[in-house]
């Protein structure tokens, strides 16, 4: 064995055992500001600060003002009374200052969770006041507060007024209890179910700021496939535990119901909603969940949906198994969320029609505390969706958003996909519900159809990798999500560029570049995979990679082939009125536009028609021509990013450049690999050659069509 140097022995062993830059801090590093003159101007306005009031919650505030002053700009006093320049927080309840200061008008305007940040002068003194009516409101207000200071914000005159827009933020976690990840790229579940009730990972506080640092207030910490055990007392004392770990921070626990659970867990021969014995049942488990969990959120429900059990078992509707829970969580003040995504292999029609087909007719059916948790579109979490049909087609019924921040159709955690952009398009479509300007955000804000009860759901990208969400730039999607729900008018961009001076560093020649690369990346993804419209043509079951050769399975409704519909003649799925009809689930003018292969933006145009492979699109090219330009072009703007990102050595720390630097190289062989496999398949059907200019693939499409992958996340290898 080579001997190392002396004092490289000791250098290693005095160093401090942290881990530098390995993302476990996300976005909430509080290092300290090393810009002078915009560290002494915050300095010159930040005196000390006072919290005033004692809670759990507001202990928590303490912690993180003074964490984050401390570490931002050095030694910033806690003051006992007040002086010229101090940071206050605190409630009207918990503070005489702000009490003094009669702001309750404008609180009360502001709701439960929404703050306000007010430089103002009391007693001749000027203060900055972080308040609101209730503490979370305050936690809110610290973390935007120091966002400023983390971003370079002027903090010397502020008149902020902020509110969620939506009630229910809430994560979904696809955790199951054997600690596996259902689509998880990131390491394994969490929850520690082993360990738990009293072995308290300090991770469960860690996670739980991280949320409230971007107003997530609710976690569904079990997976929708779900686990009748969960709901016995051996686990029940285990939530119980996590939720008294998450409630100072305002984050609400919910559990996913197995609908089978009464025969499962509770020995009864049926689980039919209809049957007294089973509404009691569930009525006494709800009860007996409320006496451990005071503030228990609701359930989450996965029914009649591949392979899970459901009302439809006993021939009832979903409402009669929603309404059912719904009754048992009432008298607690809880809410069913209860999933849309059902779609049944043995019903012939388009998959893409089923959930509005079931759903629809229901509108007006539900309890007041059911929400109906969709899908951003009408397949499943595909790079790219019209919005689904449903949203504005069920006005009685607050529908929520699902969006899926885990990447199973984007690349897993390899890919850098910010997906704000995907979010946004979704959210600011217009479903002409009630004319123009109906948008789907409108819709699941509640605004448009004046719900009190409105929500968002977003699939967790979180597991125990270090890093929390295996790609450092997955955690953008976690972040986006979190600020969208709570104020879906931010832009995409805005979100990124404080996600970046946040996790990464405040300087220009890094923040602008990398915002611009996250900008484009939904689309070069897009591109690269599933262009002009074109979706489910991924790897079967892991759904890693691409695979739009699969056919003849026991599902054709999980084939690429049924997707596609690609012949000699062209490429499409025509769901057009000549085809399906499904556009005409859409509003009116929707429907119009979709339904008419010239109105129909290309982005979707294969989703709603099948076009010959020599039809010209807008670009002058045939489709054919432009299918294989889209591909190109996708794999080419990845290696302009890999390029762009070698640029930026020693702009940020060594640790997350090379990181990310090794992640870009698999996203660009992989997206070299979606265009080689995609384009070389189609053409067995155009028949066409790949343009001039045009790199031929090196292998042959055989090639692609044998490659196996044991080891792609999900999938239990034979041998
Ligand atoms: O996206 C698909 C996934 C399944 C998932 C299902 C769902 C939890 O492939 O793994 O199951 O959707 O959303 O229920």
């Amino acid at each position: 064995m080579k001997k190392l140097p002396l004092l490289f022995i000791l250098l290693v062993s005095f160093m401090p055992a942290v881990h530098s830059e390995d993302g476990y801090r996300l976005w909430l590093r509080y290092d300290r500001i090393n810009d002078k003159s915009v560290a002494a101007t915050y300095k010159k306005n930040i005196s000390g600060w006072m919290v005033q009031g004692n809670s759990p919650t507001l202990s928590l505030v303490k912690k993180e003002i003074h964490s984050g002053l401390t570490g931002l700009l050095g030694n910033i006093p806690e003051v006992k009374a007040v002086k010229a320049s101090v940071i206050l927080a605190g409630t009207p309840q918990s503070s005489e200052i702000i009490r003094n200061l009669n702001l309750d008008t404008r609180l009360q305007k502001l709701g439960r969770e929404g703050f306000l940040i007010l430089t103002t002068t009391y007693q001749g003194k000027k203060l900055t006041i972080i308040t609101a009516q209730e503490d979370v409101g305050v936690l809110y207000g610290t973390f935007h507060f120091l966002k400023l200071l983390q971003t370079h914000q002027p903090i010397n005159k502020l008149d902020i007024e902020s509110s969620p827009r939506i009630n229910l933020r809430v994560l979904n976690h696809w955790d199951n209890l054997d600690r596996t990840v259902e689509r998880g790229y990131a390491g394994f579940s969490l929850w520690d179910w082993h360990k738990l009730p009293d072995y308290i990972d300090p991770r469960y506080h860690d996670y739980a700021r991280a949320n409230a640092s971007i107003g997530i207030n609710g976690t569904v910490v079990t997976n929708v496939n779900a686990n009748a055990r969960i709901l016995s007392p051996y686990y029940l004392e285990k939530v119980a535990a996590l939720a008294d770990v998450f409630r100072p921070y305002g984050v609400k626990i919910y559990l996913t119901a197995r609908f089978s659970a009464p025969i499962e867990a509770g020995g009864l021969k049926t689980a039919d909603p209809l049957d007294p014995t089973v509404q009691q049942w569930w009525k006494d488990k709800v009860k007996e969940i409320y006496s451990l969990i005071p503030d228990f959120g609701g359930f989450l429900v996965k029914a009649n949906s591949e392979g899970q059990p459901g009302p439809q078992n006993y021939d009832r509707h979903h409402a009669d198994g929603a309404n059912m829970l719904a009754d048992a969580v009432a008298p607690f003040n809880g809410v069913v969320m209860w999933r849309a995504f059902v779609y049944d292999e043995n019903v012939p029609d388009d998959r893409a029609k089923q959930a509005y087909n079931e759903f629809k007719p229901l509108d007006g059916t539900f309890r007041k505390n059911i929400l109906i948790q969709v899908k951003n579109g009408a397949i499943d979490f595909q790079p790219r969706e019209p919005f689904h049909p449903m949203f504005g087609a069920m006005p009685q019924t607050p529908l929520m958003m699902e969006f899926q921040l885990t990447q199973e159709y984007t690349g897993f955690s390899t890919h850098l996909v910010y997906l704000a952009n995907q979010f946004k398009e979704c959210l600011d479509d217009d479903t002409y519900a009630k004319g123009k300007g109906s948008t789907v955000a409108n819709v699941i804000d509640g605004s448009l159809d004046n719900h009190q009860l409105s929500g968002i759901a977003g699939v967790a990208n979180i597991g125990t990798d270090r890093n929390w969400t295996g790609h450092p730039f997955a955690q953008a999607n976690w972040y986006a999500f979190g600020r969208l729900a709570w104020d879906h008018q931010l832009s995409a961009q805005s979100i990124a560029e404080e996600w970046l001076r946040m996790t990464f560093t405040n300087a220009p020649d890094f923040v602008n570049p990398v915002k611009e690369i996250m900008d484009n990346s939904w689309e070069t993804t897009v591109s690269y995979m599933t262009p002009l419209g074109l979706h489910h043509i991924m790897g079967w079951s892991h759904h890693f990679g691409p695979a739009p050769w699969i056919k003849d399975r026991h599902r054709a409704d999980w084939t690429s082939v049924y997707y596609h519909q690609a012949n000699k003649d062209g490429i499409g799925f025509n769901r057009s009125a000549t085809g399906s009809n499904a556009v005409a689930q859409y509003a009116g003018p929707v429907a119009e536009v979709f339904g008419s292969r010239e109105q129909c933006p290309e982005k979707f145009l294969l989703w709603f028609h099948h076009v010959g492979w020599s039809e010209k699109l807008k670009s002058g090219r045939t489709l054919w021509e432009e299918l294989c330009h889209q591909y190109y072009a996708g794999a080419d703007a990845m290696k302009a990013v890999q390029q762009k990102w070698n640029t930026l050595e020693g702009k940020i720390d060594r640790e997350r450049f090379e990181q990310v630097k090794m992640l870009l190289d698999i996203q660009y062989k992989e997206a070299i690999w979606w265009r080689n496999a995609c384009v070389l398949y189609f053409q067995t059907f155009s028949g066409m050659e790949i343009p001039a200019g045009m790199e031929k693939p090196d292998k042959a499409l055989q090639y692609y069509m044998n490659l196996e992958f044991p080891y792609a996340p999900g999938i239990r290898p034979q041998w």
